[in-house]
């Protein structure tokens, strides 16, 4: 089995974080991104998509998706549990992490996309080469400070992004956040809950991953 990954980028990150938690270690190949690795023959024969993170297993089945890859190892390895334990909790954690996805690492990756020159014409993830929107830089920023809004006022409420426990809804807050610095986009002294919660995660072993 091997994992395909690229250590700077947030998606390979989640799973790394969540391998780590879990105590599994695997083989990992890096895919240098920002170098094309990714969108040359070689990777996209394994991954046609040529997105990161990517796992082959050794029937040669090939799984990209980070949350998908999680899965796979959540259900080989219950312990600890970072998807919930039950329909109740499961649902929580899966709706907290749409919520990290869609309002958080998405709009940090828009502005991201469209404002670094490396990716001027690779403003969307994958193999078609698409010209960066300078203009969507705004409005990713407008979202990101709306997200940390958010994310304040759920830790205001709940030890973790998704309740009492810790869960892959914090992994991908915690990758989103530190990708958000990328941008210059860090927690402000307005966000106390946050501030708290990311000294929590990011003291675990796994933030190293
Ligand atoms: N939804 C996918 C997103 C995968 C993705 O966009 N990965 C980025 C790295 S963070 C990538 O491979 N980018 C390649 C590129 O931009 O050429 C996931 O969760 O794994």
């Amino acid at each position: 089995m091997k994992l395909y990954d690229y250590t700077m980028a947030p998606n390979p990150r989640r799973v790394r974080v969540f391998l780590a938690e879990k105590g599994i270690e695997i083989e990992k190949v890096q895919v240098d991104i920002p170098a094309g690795e990714n969108l040359a023959p070689a990777f996209r024969a394994i991954n046609p998509r040529g997105l990161l993170p990517t796992l082959v297993l050794d029937d040669g089945t090939v799984i990209d998706e980070s949350v998908a890859i999680s899965l796979y190892f959540e259900t080989l390895h219950p312990d600890p549990p970072l998807v919930g334990t039950d329909a109740k909790s499961r649902a929580v954690i899966a709706s907290a992490l749409r919520h990290m996805e869609f309002d958080g690492l998405q709009p940090v990756a828009e502005v991201f996309r469209n404002s670094n020159p490396t990716f001027a014409n690779r403003s969307i993830s994958g193999t078609e080469g698409v010209p960066a929107v300078p203009g969507l830089v705004a409005r990713g920023r407008a979202s990101v400070a709306r997200f940390y809004t958010s994310l304040n006022d759920t830790l205001a409420e709940s030890e973790f992004v998704a309740g009492d426990t810790y869960s892959i809804a914090d992994i991908t807050a915690f990758c989103t956040v530190d990708f958000a610095k990328w941008i210059q986009m860090r927690i402000g002294d307005e966000h106390p809950h946050v501030k708290r919660w990311y000294a929590a995660v990011s003291s675990r072993p796994s933030a190293s991953a």
